[in-house]
């Protein structure tokens, strides 16, 4: 039998819940398609900031290395951790130090799910660069705490990393239907959303089969609530992206349904797999978290190891739920159902 052997990172508030919860699936889909996972848990997290002064050991990253995939849930606990802190801590030294460039996001509606729009017809995956741009951690502040203070960020875009975001989305339309959005703020950004608009420009010399478009992010936002259907693959820096799959999630019903997957398709070394949402502090421990993010990204992470069968299983598990009675879901969703029982009832449509 094949074993896959995956790290599990809960994290903060209802990451705990969500993870626990779509593990209940995932090992009912892997025992009906004939493989193990073996999980290992580590219970990183704001705790164990406030317990040691680091949201992972210092060796975290080489821990995590034996893996073949992690599955996160949540950073963040504000209220007694800063934001920035937890996040520099934990999430983006993993997708850093792994080169987990590719950051995937679907946003489609689920069978029985309504959503905010009149228009249903969508299906568009965001590919966000994670490695660098806006989230490089470049940058500092002097003279704090006068009125002289400055502060200093600095995104990063280098002719490496915007050339294998755009080269992956490339490769994605042309699996898809061949259209490719790239998003920038060029007009504003002169020096570093040019330089993608030629890279862009370079690719699509390449890839003549695939039709690209270029969009601001501010009008991207725009259309993905007015024309959603018109856009398939869409392209962003580490920040936009973020900013943009928000968007997309709001589309698609909420925060509970969009799934992210962290990948570095060179392989070597694990690809990590977490749902969009945050740590949702007003919600813990109420049991009202949406599991469907975190049990659509673990079909991410089954797709990523080469389990199709089952990844799609998963979803069309996931599909019977939401397309039968809404009730049987979470409060986001209008439903009397728990974190827990949503997950059961997935797993036994698988
Ligand atoms: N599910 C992981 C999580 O807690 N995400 C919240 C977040 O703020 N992530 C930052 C990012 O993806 O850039």
């Amino acid at each position: 039998m094949k074993r896959y052997k995956i790290a599990l990172i809960p994290g903060d508030g209802i990451g705990v819940e969500v993870v626990a919860a779509a593990l209940v699936p995932l090992r009912t889909v892997a025992a009906k398609h004939g493989f193990a996972l073996d999980e290992t848990t580590f219970s990183w997290s704001c705790e164990t900031w406030l317990a040691s002064g680091r949201m992972m050991p210092e060796d975290g990253i080489d821990q995590l290395r034996a893996f073949d995939a992690i599955l996160l849930g949540a950073v963040g606990w504000p209220a007694k951790v800063p934001d920035n802190v937890s996040l520099h801590g934990l999430l983006l030294p993993i997708r850093k130090q792994f080169d987990l460039y590719v950051n995937m996001r679907p946003h489609r509606l689920l069978p029985g799910i309504q959503g905010p729009l009149r228009k249903t017809n969508f299906d568009i995956l965001c590919i966000r660069e994670n490695t660098e741009g806006e989230y490089s951690g470049a940058g500092g502040r002097v003279h704090q705490g006068t009125a002289n203070e400055v502060a200093v960020e600095t995104s990063i875009f280098t002719r490496t990393g915007v050339e294998r975001i755009l080269r992956y989305g490339f490769e994605q339309a042309r699996k898809r239907t061949g259209r490719l959005a790239s998003v920038t703020k060029s007009n504003a950004q002169k020096h570093s959303m040019v330089f993608w608009d030629e890279v862009t420009e370079e690719l699509a010399a390449e890839y003549r089969d695939v039709t690209v478009s270029r969009y601001h992010i501010d009008a991207i936002c725009a259309r993905m609530v007015t024309h959603p259907e018109t856009l398939d693959v869409v392209v962003a820096s580490n920040l936009f992206g973020d900013i943009l799959t928000d968007v997309g999630a709001a589309i698609q019903g909420g925060l509970g349904f969009t799934a992210s997957a962290n990948i570095n398709p060179a392989g070597g070394v694990p690809s990590m797999f977490e749902p969009v949402h945050g740590s949702a502090p007003d919600i813990v421990g109420h049991g009202k978290a949406n599991p469907i993010a975190t049990i659509w990204a673990g079909s991410q992470m089954l797709e990523h190891l080469g389990e199709n069968t089952a990844a799609d299983d998963m979803m069309r598990a996931v599909a019977e739920v939401t397309g039968g009675s809404l009730s049987a879901l979470t409060p986001d969703c209008n439903g009397h159902g728990t974190t827990t029982s949503v997950a059961d009832a997935i797993s036994a449509a698988i």
